[in-house]
């Protein structure tokens, strides 16, 4: 297996003009004719270059040039490439393949999706399609007809606009398109089967009307609504945030069954993952809703930021991921709570990026190298890049950010570009100079900073010291200094803020200032303080860093209950409840009996009958810390231990705050028929933890409570919120539970894999037999991602305690899924291999029985690029 290198990078020596395809459709055989205008664009006066095209898994058919077969003699069809010797300097080339849908299982190229065909091309799944310059700085205008069997597949859809369609002989019918924006290979996508669609409009800021299609299977029609309601506020909001507008008459999304990711920004014609299209309120919970939203706004901010301008090679893939991340988290942000979304998203950067960047897999932002490209669709390329643009933002402040993007959109529209280009444009729009900000690409690993401060009473002056660290990552051992905005601010004792003035400043102070950190160490002194205050830090989680300050008890609660930032309050929140957790830890390894001490019960109290909170934002407060998150703060990760005194704490508060939480519970008791948009999801969040702690210690009372809300819910969030803490629960209603559900759901795909990860997710000792049970359940498909998600992802990723089983069983369970999926899906297969990465944060034990998975993986003989490059780099 080949690695590819950043520094390797040359422009094509051939541009495709223009691309014409002709598809006759067939689940078992699929014919695709294309015939492509090819220029030569490199100096042919030192000879004259081979066109050397991408192909996988193809069978030529026939080859012509201008007109004429070619010769054998001229070309060569190999494993991977045809390669076209001596071509002219400007030529059409049509070219013959074919290719079995049915038989794709990888799920990139051409595939069948139960009864429809669709296709799925990034990175480099165009080359399954026919022969082509499979790179995305080789951008054409195309043309696509489609013919296939009318019955079963009388909608027949590609990119752009439709031109023609019409009947033809045999049953079969036809449908031309044509796409006016020259695009790269990655964004052409078709779909054919037989959908209905949810139709839907929007007027743009210039006034003009585009259509909008949602296309599902008929059984679905009902369940579109908040696709097309979701879009629509995506589009407004683009315009009304980034002067954004749609550029084509129709937007059309559709929904599929079978998809590795989430969805596919394909110009004009969004292929979904159909988890992040369908929803009603009895089948989808809040989070469902909002992921709906978040998922539909992201595809539609790529057409701006990923399709109009795109990316010159794959090294600059987080150019348009880490931009898009950035804006569909501010898209979610203002359409709900702002620090709630935050939160969220410092949650899963900090559960999985940060774990990323300190292990085997960790890469810059912008890769230097890859085996399989797959593989860098990664937490630190998508949501690390996310945070690298935001920390632009903070830097250059809102408005030159937005002159920023302007200026980027003003200069490369229609072109492929490197993340050097967007950087330079915010440069010229902010006045500033960001080449030391560039490492923030270059260099992987999470910064760690150290603060320590000294208050000099005499003087009034108080002195915050930064320390800024990186630690040695695959590659890297040495790190230079990072550019870094620390947002923070100053609380004396009573919590109210200070104005902070930086010694040689005059004038009033701001009470949150972003100060810039370039150096290994800096030293910024404020004036005018009177005593010794409390520093508020990394205030909206202002750069994706690990902070260490030796913050009191009394510094946290302070921070906790008065901080103007909601980061900062939820933080110190975060911060007692992993200190209590890990000295409980500490406690049961050392082989004590552990007590969670009156003081946390007390605040913890306090917060959760605090009228004055936000539900949304109380929910947050109240959640512990997860066990792999607790995972990352120990030196040698100890599952079982994490899992006892996580616990103990969930049990000790759900037994001591035993009434406060039924009064919290109640208070949130729905008062009207559900709604996603009633603004109460926060309320239900609310309502769903205090449940779990209930449960907690296992009570029969609480018992009956979930069982009561479990057969009473008239949506999803509460009936799986009851569901959830039931499957938890080693009592015979639990059994009796779960097969109500399957009995009511047993049609309705989504809802299946919830029962499946529900079960995954049980803390029980019991699960990973039911696991291997559920392997062969009739609805379990090793074919379908969603459901390996489900079902193997959801046991490996989100279950701690119980795949870090002691004595292996966990391992070789995935292990063995691992291979199975290999020979069917490599992505996916490679996507499941992410817990054995960690192996070296284990006690020997588990290390060694970790490892032998690996080699066992890396034994098979057919494995595949994905499946090596991730196994071959965590040993
Ligand atoms: N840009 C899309 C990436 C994607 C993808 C990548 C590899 C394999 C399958 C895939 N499906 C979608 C999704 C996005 O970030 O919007
Ligand atoms: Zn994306």
């Amino acid at each position: 297996h080949q690695t590819v290198y950043q520094k390797d990078y040359v422009a094509p020596d051939y541009l495709v003009e223009t691309v014409e395809l002709s598809f006759d459709l067939d689940p078992d055989l699929t014919r695709v004719v294309s015939r492509l205008k090819i220029r030569s664009d490199h100096d042919r006066a030192g000879g004259v270059r081979p066109l050397v095209l991408d192909g996988e898994e193809l069978t030529l058919v026939s080859l012509k040039l201008d007109g004429i077969e070619l010769e054998p003699s001229r070309y060569q069809a190999g494993e991977g490439a045809l390669t076209v010797n001596d071509p002219p300097e400007s030529f059409v080339l049509e070219v013959t393949t074919e290719i079995s849908p049915k038989a794709n299982t990888a799920l990139s190229g051409l595939y069948a999706s139960g009864p429809m065909l669709c296709t799925q091309c990034e990175a480099e799944g165009f080359r399954r399609i026919t022969y082509f310059t499979d790179r995305p700085d080789v951008m054409a205008v195309y043309t696509v007809t489609l013919r296939a069997d009318k019955s079963s597949c009388p909608v027949l859809l590609a990119n752009g606009n439709l031109v023609e369609k019409g009947d033809l002989t045999d049953g079969r019918h036809f449908a031309t398109w044509h796409d006016p924006f020259k695009k790269p290979s990655y964004l052409f996508a078709v779909v054919a089967g037989d959908l209905a669609h949810l139709p839907g409009s929007f007027t743009t800021m210039s006034g003009r009307q585009v259509n909008l299609e949602i296309y599902v299977e008929e059984k679905n029609r009902g369940k579109c609504d908040h696709a097309l309601r979701s879009l629509i506020e995506a589009m407004r909001w683009d315009e009304e945030q980034f002067g954004r507008e749609y550029d084509l008459d129709t937007y059309m999304v559709v929904a599929v069954d079978d998809f590795n990711m989430g969805a596919m920004e394909n110009k004009g014609l969004n292929v979904f993952n159909s988890r992040y299209v369908l929803a009603s309120p009895e089948t989808a919970t809040d989070d469902d809703y909002q992921a709906i939203e978040e998922v539909i706004g992201h595809e539609y901010f790529h057409n701006w930021t990923g399709n109009r301008i795109t990316c010159r090679d794959w090294f600059q893939l987080s150019l348009k991921e880490g931009l898009t991340i950035f804006r569909d988290q501010e898209f979610s942000a203002d359409m709900q709570s702002r620090p709630v979304k935050r939160i969220a998203d410092v949650r899963l950067l900090r559960s999985s990026q940060f774990p990323e960047d300190a292990g085997p897999l960790a890469h810059p932002v912008r890769p230097d190298s890859y085996v399989e490209i797959n593989n860098f669709y990664s937490m630190t390329v998508y949501h690390k890049g996310g945070e690298v643009i935001r920390m632009l933002q903070t830097l250059l402040g809102r408005e030159a950010f937005r002159a920023g993007m302007n200026l980027y959109f003003e200069r490369h529209d229609g072109q492929a570009v490197r993340v050097d280009e967007f950087v330079q444009a915010m440069a010229d729009a902010g006045k500033r100079d960001l080449s030391q900000f560039m490492r923030w690409y270059n260099q992987s690993g999470t910064p760690l900073l150290t603060v320590s401060d000294d208050f000099e009473p005499a003087s009034g002056v108080y002195t915050l010291t930064v320390t800024q660290s990186c630690p040695p990552t695959p590659g890297q051992p040495v790190k230079e200094p990072f550019h870094i905005p620390l947002a923070m601010g100053l609380l004396d004792k009573q919590g109210r803020e200070l104005p902070l003035q930086l010694e040689g400043e005059s004038g009033p102070g701001a009470t949150t200032r972003v100060l810039e950190l370039r150096q290994e160490m800096q030293r910024f002194r404020f004036t005018g303080v009177e005593s010794r205050p409390v520093p508020s830090l990394l205030r909206n989680f202002s750069a994706p860093v690990k902070l260490v300050y030796p913050y009191s008890e009394d510094d946290l609660t302070l921070l906790m209950t008065s901080d103007s930032d909601p980061f900062v309050r939820w933080e110190a929140g975060q911060v007692q409840a992993v200190q209590l957790i890990m000295g409980l830890v500490r406690e049961i390894q050392a082989g004590r009996a552990p007590a969670v001490p009156e003081t946390f019960i007390r605040s913890f109290g306090a917060l959760l009958t605090d009228q004055r909170q936000d539900r949304a934002f109380l929910a947050e407060a109240l959640t512990l810390p997860t066990e792999s998150y607790l995972a990352e703060q120990m030196e040698v990760i100890d599952p079982a231990a994490i899992h006892e005194a996580r616990e103990l704490v969930r049990a000790t508060v759900g037994e001591r705050l035993r009434e406060e939480l039924v009064a919290a519970r109640e208070a949130c008791a729905p008062k009207s028929p559900y709604h996603p948009d009633d603004g109460l999801a926060g309320c239900r969040r609310l309502k769903n933890l205090c449940l779990s702690y209930l449960m907690a210690p296992g009570s029969r009372e609480a018992v009956g409570m979930a069982m009561e809300q479990f057969r009473g819910a008239d949506n999803m969030t509460d009936s799986l919120g009851a569901l959830a803490t039931l499957a938890g629960c080693d009592c015979p209603e639990r059994d009796e539970a779960l097969e109500a559900f399957y009995r009511k759901w047993r049609d309705d795909r989504g809802v299946i894999d919830k029962w499946f990860s529900l079960q995954a997710t049980s803390r029980l000792p019991q699960t990973l037999d039911r696991v291997l049970e559920l392997l062969e359940h009739p609805d379990f498909d090793i074919r379908n991602p969603n459901r390996v998600r489900s079902l193997v992802g959801a046991f490996s990723q989100a279950n701690q305690v119980r795949f870090h089983d002691a004595a292996g069983r966990g391992y070789r369970f995935l292990g063995d899924q691992i291979l199975r999926l290999n020979a069917i899906n490599p992505q996916i297969a490679a996507r499941m291999l992410t817990p054995f990465s960690r192996w070296r944060r284990f006690d020997e034990g588990r290390q060694e029985l970790m490892k032998k998975e690996l080699e066992r993986i890396l034994a098979e003989p057919d494995l595949a690029r994905d499946v090596y490059e991730l196994a071959a780099k965590s040993l």
